[in-house]
This record gives structure tokens, C-alpha cells and sequence, in this order.
């Protein structure tokens, strides 16, 4: 019996009832380790922990806030070969996939190490004579962080760190299939000296940790990455208690392809941005949307580069795409493939489950031509590594295509016309915009986020963190 990973509450390690063991989807008979499954009773603990330790962390000082963030930043690169394969292990992404983004984590505390002393204010002249008008920051109080399985260390990152960077606390859930990365995240951030009850983890499944979580009062804002379904969810308890929110969901991400584009340059970017990482991304490049000049070459070339990829265990030497996280996924994608043929979509190359030295959930990535934009795959994040090509007579179609979906998280282009590139920078409807790029793949220092159904609140990361993580106070003053 191995030994179990305990939850961290009001900064005491503390074990559970019950336990989960974490499952390499690279090898299934590999179990990394078993983790304490925190309950309602564990979060409720968590949630006071949390209010009580509010006021002090709020008062602290902001050397002090930076120098803890600074040390989880330094610590995470330089272990970020050893987390970025536990990564791998127990997601699914390749080695140098986890351990780029094991090194995009540690950048983001540092990051964020920095704003905890620029944490700055205005101040104004009032228009009444002899007044003055100063606005300041405040912390919003205890926020829950709900993260997807998908980024198992950088997610946590990116809302972590500006949590505590601006003097909130922080109750953790992290995603049922990997709390290994939460884990060690949770252990650098006790190590790195971070008080008892500012940081908790109740790792734990989401009908009962996000639920109390989401039913809690004393919970002043919550930001959530995953599911549009659990989104609404996540919204609707919000509202019911006025609380701030703040969703990061779907995406359908359209990656215009013109006639007059470096082929090289758009095979790359369709293929990084569709087939790595699995395809499961909400940046992914799941729609391929092409004009008729370059469509078959533009397609010819993409199968070619696709013959070439290696799918395999994640932690193997020479790998390109790693096995889909588990089951579910796995056959959540094939019913997208089988869905796919039934509409009348041409399966070209991919979409089957394959077998390697270990047993685990290797799916070949899938080009799927002759789709049309009402297709269930050209409306449905499927989150795996499939992408639908759909052929456009011109520019004009293909934006309107572009921007023919409920989401808008990402949009690219690959062209090398000014004209068109500057059109559709204004024009997608899209938070974040890729010209020449593929869609996913983003910077840690600048804000992050969608339109429409993909996101909901203000922008993670970067100096916009800043909004969701703090109230702005106003007040006059007669000197
Ligand atoms: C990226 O493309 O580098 O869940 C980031 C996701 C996104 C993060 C994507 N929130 O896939």
C-alpha cells in the first residue's frame, strides 16, 4: 500500500477518509501515487481556514508576498525537468511539453513576485475645491481556484499566484486526474514560507469540493477553467450569492488559411496548433479554414507532416503527441471521429485508438476534410487531437466562417497579405488574435482570455490579473 499524499488545510497536512490514486495514461498499470480526497467537511475546514487568515495577509508586507512568490518561481525552474516529467506522467503531454510548462509556472510566480511591489493607486483632483480623491486596491477577500486537468501547473499558476501576489487567500481544487503537479505546487508554496491558512488545497472531486465550495458564502470570488457545463454551474451559484466569477471555458478556434500564405509557415502552425499537447488545448486549432487556391496543397502538406508524427508514451524519447488523459476522453473522441463520418466529413488520416508497449490511451491525430461549418465537429469542442478542414471560395467567407461559432477564445491567420492580416485582427471575434502563429501557445506576461461563450469576467494573467484580484476603493479626503 503506497503511501498517501495528504490535503493541505490551514497549513497543516492533513490525510482524508478516502484516497485516489493518479493513473499514467501513458502506462494505465502505473500507478504515481495515491492522494488524499478531501470532502465537504475537509473544504468547509479550508474555507475558515481561509477567512481567518484573510486580515493578516492582507496586511502583510509586499516584500514579503514577493519574496514567497519568488521562491515558488525559482524552485519550480529549477526542478523543472523532474515536475515537467511528473507532468508528462500522469497527463499525458510529452516531457518537453511539461517541462515548458513546468518553466511557464515558475515564470508566472515570478512574475507576479514582482506586481506584489507595484501594487499601485491614483490619486485625483476632486472637483469640488480643498478635496482630494484618492483610489487604491484592495484584496477581494478568500477566492476558490477550480483548475482543469489539461495545464496541471500552469492553470494553478496563473491564478495562484496573482491570488496571493494581490493578498487574497486561496482554497485549491484542483482536476481529479492530476493532483501531482497540485501536490508539489501545494509542498513549494508551504516550504516557500506562505502563512497557515492563506493557501489550501482541497483536492477532491468536484460534487463535493466544488459544490461546498461553490455553496459557501465566505467564498468572495471564484475563477474557474474548464467545461461550459460546469461553467453555467459555476456562474449560477455566483450570481445567487453576488459574488465575482470569473470563467475560462471552450473554445472552437478558427485558423484561417489564405491563398497567398507561406504554405511552411501555415502547415506548422495548423499542425503545432491542432495535434500538440493532444489537441487538448481551449486554444487548439480545431478549425482549419482554408481557400479553395491552396486547399489541397495546404491539405496534401498537413497529411505528409502527420505521417511523420511519432504518438507515443509521453515520458519516451522522440515522441511528438502523447496519449489522451484517460477513458473518457478517449472515447469522447472516437464518438466525435464516428460523428464526423455520419455527417458526411471525410476521415483523411487518424482518429483511432492504437496500441504501443504500454498499455494506454493513444489515439492517432485526425484530419477530417470536406466539413462543412454546421457540422457537430465544426460546433462542438471535441478537446482531442482532430481537426476539420473546411474549404472557403475567399477572404471574405472565410472570416465569416471564422466567426460562425458560440465561442471566441483564439483566432489566427496565415497570410502575408497586410491588408488581410490588419482586416482580421479587427474583425475576429476573438479575445486573443494569431497572425502567422498557431492559436494556441500564448505568452505568461500578457492577459489571456476570450469572447462570447469562451470566458466570462475580466482577463487572467499578466498586469490585467490585477481586476479580478482586487477591489478598487475610492475615497475622499479633506486634508
Ligand atoms: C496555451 O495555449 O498556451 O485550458 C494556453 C486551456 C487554456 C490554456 C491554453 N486555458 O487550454
Amino acid at each position: 500500500m503506497m503511501d498517501r499524499k495528504p490535503l493541505l488545510i490551514n497549513g497543516v497536512w492533513q490525510s482524508a477518509a478516502a484516497g485516489s490514486e493518479n493513473i499514467n495514461p501513458s502506462n494505465t498499470n502505473d500507478v504515481i501515487a495515491v492522494y488524499d480526497r478531501a470532502g465537504v467537511h475537509d473544504t468547509r475546514s479550508a474555507i475558515t481556514a481561509a477567512t481567518e487568515a484573510a486580515p493578516g495577509w492582507t496586511a502583510a508586507s509586499p516584500q514579503l508576498r514577493h519574496d514567497i512568490l519568488d521562491r515558488v518561481g525559482n524552485e519550480l525552474l529549477a526542478r523543472k525537468e523532474e515536475l515537467g516529467a511528473l507532468l508528462a506522467q500522469e497527463e499525458g503531454k510529452t516531457r518537453p511539453e511539461g517541462v515548458a510548462e513546468t518553466a511557464r509556472a515558475g515564470h508566472i510566480f515570478k512574475f507576479f513576485a514582482g506586481e506584489a511591489l507595484r501594487i499601485s493607486g491614483e490619486k485625483l483632483a476632486s472637483v469640488r475645491p480643498g478635496i482630494e480623491v484618492d483610489i487604491t486596491r484592495e484584496p477581494v477577500g478568500v477566492v476558490g481556484i477550480i483548475t482543469p486537468w489539461n495545464f496541471p501547473i500552469a492553470i494553478p499558476a496563473w491564478k495562484i499566484a496573482p491570488a496571493l501576489c494581490f493578498g487574497n487567500t486561496v482554497v485549491f481544487k484542483p482536476a481529479e486526474l492530476v493532483p501531482g503537479c497540485a501536490w508539489e505546487l501545494t509542498d513549494i508554496l508551504q516550504r516557500a514560507g506562505v502563512p497557515a491558512g492563506v493557501f489550501n488545497n482541497v483536492y477532491g472531486p468536484g460534487s463535493e469540493v466544488g459544490q461546498a465550495m461553490l455553496d459557501d458564502p465566505r467564498i468572495n470570488a471564484i475563477t474557474f477553467t474548464g467545461s461550459q457545463a460546469t461553467g453555467a454551474r459555476v456562474a449560477a451559484a455566483c450570481a445567487k450569492h453576488m459574488r465575482r466569477l470569473q470563467l475560462e471555458m471552450g473554445g472552437k478556434n478558427p485558423f484561417v488559411v489564405l491563398d497567398d500564405c507561406d504554405l511552411d509557415v501555415a502547415v506548422d502552425a495548423a499542425v503545432n496548433g491542432a495535434f500538440f499537447s493532444t489537441g487538448q488545448r481551449c486554444t487548439a486549432s480545431s478549425r482549419l479554414i482554408v481557400t479553395e487556391g491552396i486547399h489541397n496543397r495546404f491539405v496534401e502538406a498537413v497529411l505528409e507532416r502527420m505521417r511523420g508524427l511519432n504518438v507515443d508514451n509521453a515520458l519516451a524519447e522522440g515522441t511528438d503527441i502523447g496519449p489522451v488523459v484517460d477513458e473518457a476522453q478517449l472515447q469522447q473522441d472516437m464518438r466525435y471521429i464516428e460523428i464526423a463520418r455520419r455527417e458526411g466529413g471525410n476521415i483523411r488520416q487518424g482518429g483511432e485508438h492504437v496500441s504501443r508497449a504500454t498499455p494506454g490511451f493513444y489515439f492517432t491525430p485526425a484530419l477530417v476534410t470536406d466539413t462543412t461549418p454546421q457540422m457537430t465537429i465544426n460546433r462542438e469542442e471535441i478537446f482531442g487531437p482532430v481537426a476539420s478542414v473546411i474549404r472557403v471560395r475567399d477572404y471574405d467567407e472565410a472570416l465569416s466562417v471564422a466567426n460562425d461559432t458560440e465561442f471566441g477564445l483564439s483566432a489566427g491567420i496565415c497570410t502575408t497579405s497586410l491588408k488581410y492580416a490588419s482586416h482580421f485582427r479587427a474583425n475576429a471575434r476573438a479575445g486573443m488574435v494569431m497572425v502567422n502563429l498557431p492559436t494556441a501557445g500564448v505568452d505568461y506576461h500578457v492577459p489571456f482570455g476570450g469572447t462570447k461563450g469562451s470566458s466570462l469576467g475580466s482577463r487572467e494573467q499578466g498586469r490585467y490579473a490585477v481586476e479580478f484580484f482586487t477591489v478598487v476603493k475610492t475615497a475622499y479626503v479633506r486634508p
